[in-house]
């Protein structure tokens, strides 16, 4: 088992190669993309259910991380148009864009051309949004859509302490 090996030669705690079944690690999170066909929710409904899994809508915070995403996606052939939410919003402030519903700003983004455009009645809230290519859309948070959840402390989903 790669993990194993990787205990044996890290001095990191072991706990840090654990993710939960269903779930995809990237440096020391674990993400768990929720693409179930006819399950498309509210930017509400996907933040509680990543709550439920022990997690939150995924942040952002670097370009890697970024490029890991839309990775992935690009790997699930969704069709043209298809998104998943983000825990990006600006729903404190029109036009300031935080992680989760904390003051914590976006400080590195990779919006689409024309993004954020605030279409409609408004769009508060941050999807992976699948035109040519994946990129950051403001959407309105009551469109149903798929969504990310991550958590960043592998520990507490998994047995093994290390
Ligand atoms: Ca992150
Ligand atoms: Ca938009």
């Amino acid at each position: 088992m790669l993990c194993v090996f990787l205990i044996l030669l890290s001095t990191f705690s072991a706990a840090t190669c654990v993710c939960q079944d269903d779930w995809l690690r990237y440096h020391e999170s674990c993400y768990y993309f929720a693409d179930l066909p006819h399950h498309r929710v509210s930017w509400n409904q996907a933040m509680q259910e990543c709550t439920w899994k022990g997690s939150h809508l995924v942040t952002i915070e670097t370009e890697e991380e970024n490029n890991f995403l839309i990775r992935h996606l690009q790997q699930l052939h969704m069709d043209r148009g298809t998104q998943f939410w983000t825990n990006g919003n600006d729903l404190h402030y029109e036009g300031a864009w935080n992680w989760g519903l904390v003051r914590n700003p976006i400080t590195r983004a990779f919006w689409h051309n024309g993004e954020p455009n605030s279409a409609g009645t408004g769009e508060d809230c941050l999807s992976l949004h699948l035109v040519d290519y994946y990129a950051w859309n403001d959407e309105g948070c009551h469109e149903l859509v798929y969504f990310i959840c991550e958590t960043e402390d592998p520990a507490n989903s998994g047995s093994i302490i290390g």
